[in-house]
């Protein structure tokens, strides 16, 4: 490492330290300082990519990440069941936070699954190395133009992310459809029964791209591997490996650069401008029950946050409530949307999809040539027992009307939304799925369908706060804070052109680094 280290001490407070969950016992203790040349937040997609892009530049990177590794490999205990979670599921929480896990509680602990309460809407993601792709099923889908229009931010050429960008997160993600030996099996009885129906409405069903080696499902079945996949059992990630996330694939590589350093439990507070203009990275280092047992303070030229929209906005937020970064863009905070991602379950009469539905997510129809265009997928559930229902999920564009406010009491930015921001596209959906799956009014009324997001509104598609155009320019440098980028969900303004976000954040920042590596390394940093 090329890196200059000076270790002074400095103080820091104690609220913030509250705020974020942590026990604040030991956070007025003095920090450590050093410094770095580049440093990313997160490593999720935008951070990992961020991170190699980085380091094959010849650019070494301190990569921080607030959650721990979590290795799979063959017949691996790394991730609890859904139906019989253990304090790996929950980022520092006392209980279980997945709606439909059975309610426990347990010491807190730096699990894989944050729940990020807001104010009409609560955003899950991941919490560990690999971001959000440890925790998601891999539905890896590119967008058709006029969707991709319509949704992202003006100005970025589509043919381009075509061509180039999304080719290169297939190449390394390796994204394909189950084969015909599963979906004919037993196990993904749930994953037919709605491509049946989904053809008998008419449509065209398609296979779900999932980044994974599909052998390791099948391998499951022969009773060589313990099963995870085809149980469905794979919320809190999928335990025998086989699934190329982000900490396998993209941030192996930028490791095995030699030039990444990744450090785990170092969850940052805050950033801060200083007066020389550097960044500088208020970090706590915490142990796995969330203690502070060290405060780090990090004074970089050039900082890149990839905490997934609600991590980098609210750290944004705070730091312009806070005026740690002043002049920050007046945008901060704003144009967040769920991607339209609403879940509903279906429960039909006289064919049951059985407990213990294969998975992940696996087929779906895309109904993408309308005025509200949609996605709507099959996800199965691992329910231990029959209760003869699954579930069926939808995507579509809606208005980013979501915003980020700073509370002072809390020391954090709270997310604000309303039902009535995404009530079109919801209803679109909600007709879409009928359409499908209960024609006539007679299946309508025995084989339910039910909004379950309208209960309890929660996403596992955050995106925007700090978008495109607004807060950052077309390749996510802050407006008018030289050093300071944008990588990651953050930047797209509520929707993905009506599918899965994944894919097209890593195509985003693979197009955005493009732009960084050649014209600001060596010259910004
Ligand atoms: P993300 O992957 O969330 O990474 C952010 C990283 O920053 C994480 O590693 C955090 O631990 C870390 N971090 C956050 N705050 C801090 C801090 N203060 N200090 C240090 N580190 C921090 O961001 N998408 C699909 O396309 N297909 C799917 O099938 C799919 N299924 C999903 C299922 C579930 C249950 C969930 C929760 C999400 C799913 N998603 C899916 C969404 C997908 O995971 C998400 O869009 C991406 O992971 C977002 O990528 P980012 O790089 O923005």
């Amino acid at each position: 490492m090329s890196a200059r280290l000076h270790r002074r001490t400095v103080l820091g407070g104690v609220a913030a330290a509250a705020a974020l969950g942590v026990t604040s016992a030991t956070a007025a203790r003095a920090a450590t300082e050093e410094r770095r040349r580049a440093v990313v937040i997160g490593t999720g997609f935008g951070g990992s990519i961020t991170a190699l892009r980085l380091a094959r530049a010849g650019v070494d990177v301190l990569v921080l990440e607030r959650g721990i590794r979590w290795p799979t490999g063959p017949n691996a205990e790394t991730f609890p069941r859904m139906f019989s979670p253990d304090r790996r599921a929950a980022w520092l929480s006392p209980s279980t936070v997945l709606t439909g896990s059975p309610l426990k509680l347990w010491k807190p602990y730096t699990g894989v699954l944050d729940r990020v309460r807001g104010v009409g809407m609560d955003i899950f993601c991941g919490a560990g190395v690999g971001g959000g792709s440890l925790v998601y099923h891999g539905m890896t889908i590119q967008p058709g133009e006029a969707n991709f229009a319509r949704s992202m931010p003006a100005g970025l050429d589509y043919q381009a992310f075509d061509r180039d960008y999304y080719r290169r997160v297939a190449a390394v993600l390796k994204p394909a459809p189950i084969p015909d030996a599963l979906m004919n099996s037993a196990d993904y009885h749930a994953a037919k029964q709605f491509t049946t129906r989904v053809a008998q409405a008419g449509l065209e069903p398609f296979r779900v791209p999932l980044p994974l080696d599909w052998d390791f499902a099948r391998r499951e079945q022969t009773g060589e591997l313990k099963r995870s996949y085809t149980t469905g059992d794979v919320l809190y990630g999928v335990n025998n490996g086989g699934k190329n996330t982000v900490d396998v694939t993209y941030l192996a590589a930028a490791e095995a650069t030699g030039r990444v350093e990744v450090a785990v439990l170092h969850l940052v507070r805050d950033i801060e401008r200083d007066r020389a203009g550097r960044w500088v990275v208020h970090v706590d280092r915490i142990d796995t029950d969330g203690k502070v047992v060290e405060r780090r303070r990090i004074i970089t030229d050039a900082l890149f946050l990839g905490a997934g929209s609600a991590g980098t906005t609210r750290l944004l937020v705070k730091a312009r409530a806070k005026d740690l970064i002043p002049d920050l863009p007046d945008a901060v905070g704003r144009k967040w949307g769920n991607n339209g991602d609403r879940i509903f379950s279906w429960t039909p009469l006289g064919d049951s999809p059985g407990a213990l539905q294969g998975g992940p997510a696996c087929v779906g129809v895309k109904d993408w040539d309308n005025p509200d265009p949609l996605l709507i997928v099959h996800g199965g559930v691992p329910f231990p027992v029959d209760v003869g229902t699954t579930s069926v999920i939808g995507f579509g564009i809606v208005e980013p009307r979501g915003v980020f406010r700073y509370d002072p009491v809390t020391d954090d930015a709270v997310l604000h939304w309303s039902q009535l921001y995404d009530a079109q596209v919801t209803s679109a959906i909600r007709a879409r799925i009928r359409s499908i799956v209960g024609g006539s009014l007679v299946e309508e009324l025995t084989s339910p369908t039910i909004d379950t997001s309208f209960f309890e509104p929660t996403t596992y598609h955050p995106l925007g706060g700090a978008v495109m155009g607004e807060v950052c320019d077309g390749f996510g440098r802050v407006r008018g804070q030289q050093g300071l980028y944008v990588t990651d969900g953050a930047l797209i303004p509520g929707s993905t052109g009506a599918c899965n976000p994944s894919m097209t954040i890593a195509a985003l920042a693979e197009h955005n680094m493009d732009t960084v590596v050649r014209e600001d390394v060596s010259v910004v940093f």
